[in-house]
């Protein structure tokens, strides 16, 4: 009777730590998918979380990243889909190219919506920023924290664009979400969507006259050695970055350990961020005077010029508001007017 008892004991304690037992059950090795590689604030911040949470959770949870999004073959606007199936484990990505599945990330992408870095932290730190992360969760991928690709500046290898109509017919070159096909269009030229790995070469044959990317990729990807000889300053957008998780990988997880990587993903995200502007804000322009060295020709349109970019591409803004959600969109300028 005892010994039945005693058994049964040892059984009932078994049968509660085994749930527990394989929740800690890690892989050897967990993927991380990135856009861009360590030669870009992007890539130099995936690499650090990867190393912020070996330390965090002393080799517990080994990351191996991934540029290039070479595990969805370079299609980047498939990305997404793959966290979310468990092809990819982690990454850290461009709200651009999430939004054909989340709807609502496309917010970040209204022309002229964000006329500042003040404004990106108001929408990334503030409410916006929180709802954003729930439409992340409800499509089934785990949310940790922010960080910045930048303001996407316009190049060419034609002429100077100060106004659209310098931009006429030009070909450019856009990232696989059909709002910017919209904007470019309003705007008189032809958008060609194409993935980061077709860009280059495109731009290199002159299959297509320009593009835009934050100041960091112009120069991290040399894109003025393929004739990109005129760049814009026109701010019309600023890109964020979202650490995220797998939600299978990230519930296989201790809580200490799921904490642990949170905890790396917010410093990994702030020191990205910072990282991302630095030689463009607060009085350091280190990277314009770069791009000058290079024999860019920059241009920076006066605010009647911008309001010209402004106005054609306001239906736009109107037309993609519907679809991100017109509350959201509400939120996000009550958000920036206040910051
Ligand atoms: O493809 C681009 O232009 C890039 C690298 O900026 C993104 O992935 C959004």
């Amino acid at each position: 009777m005892r010994k039945s008892l005693f058994a049964l004991a040892i059984g009932a304690a078994i049968a509660i730590a085994a749930p527990v037992h394989a929740q800690q059950k890690y892989q050897p090795e967990y993927r991380l998918s990135t856009v861009l590689g360590t030669a870009f604030p992007w890539g130099k911040g995936g690499e650090r979380w990867a190393e912020l949470v070996k330390e965090k959770t002393q080799g517990r949870i080994n990351i191996k990243m991934y540029p290039g999004t070479s595990l969805v073959a370079g299609d980047q606007t498939r990305e997404f889909t793959a966290i979310r199936q468990g092809v990819i484990d982690l990454a850290v990505g461009s709200s651009i190219n999430w939004s054909p599945q989340v709807k609502e990330l496309n917010l970040f992408s209204l022309p002229f919506l964000q006329p500042d870095y003040k404004s990106a932290d108001a929408l990334m730190n503030g409410e916006t920023g929180k709802l954003i992360f729930k439409a992340i969760e409800k499509n089934g991928v785990v949310p940790l924290a922010w960080g910045e690709n930048g303001f996407r500046e316009i190049s060419n290898s034609k002429r100077e664009i100060r106004t659209p109509a310098d931009m006429k017919g030009m070909k450019f070159r856009v990232v696989g979400s059909p709002l910017f096909n919209d904007t470019f269009t309003a705007l008189g030229a032809n958008p060609t969507q194409m993935s980061w790995a077709d860009a280059q070469p495109a731009l290199a044959s002159g299959a297509v006259d320009g593009q835009e990317n934050p100041i960091s990729v112009f120069l991290g990807a040399k894109i003025s050695t393929v004739g990109q000889k005129y760049l814009t300053q026109w701010g019309y957008m600023n890109d964020p970055l979202i650490f995220v998780v797998n939600r299978k990988v990230w519930d296989s997880w201790s809580k200490e350990d799921q904490e642990a990587v949170r905890a790396a993903a917010t410093q990994a995200g702030k020191e990205e961020i910072a990282l991302a502007r630095k030689g463009l804000t607060g009085g350091d322009n280190a990277l314009w005077k770069e791009v000058e060295a290079q024999g860019v020709k920059v241009t920076r349109p006066g605010a009647a010029e911008l309001e010209e970019f402004r106005k054609l591409t306001r239906p736009v803004y109107e037309k993609w508001s519907k679809t991100i959600g017109v509350d959201l969109v509400k939120k996000a300028e009550a958000e920036i007017a206040a910051r």
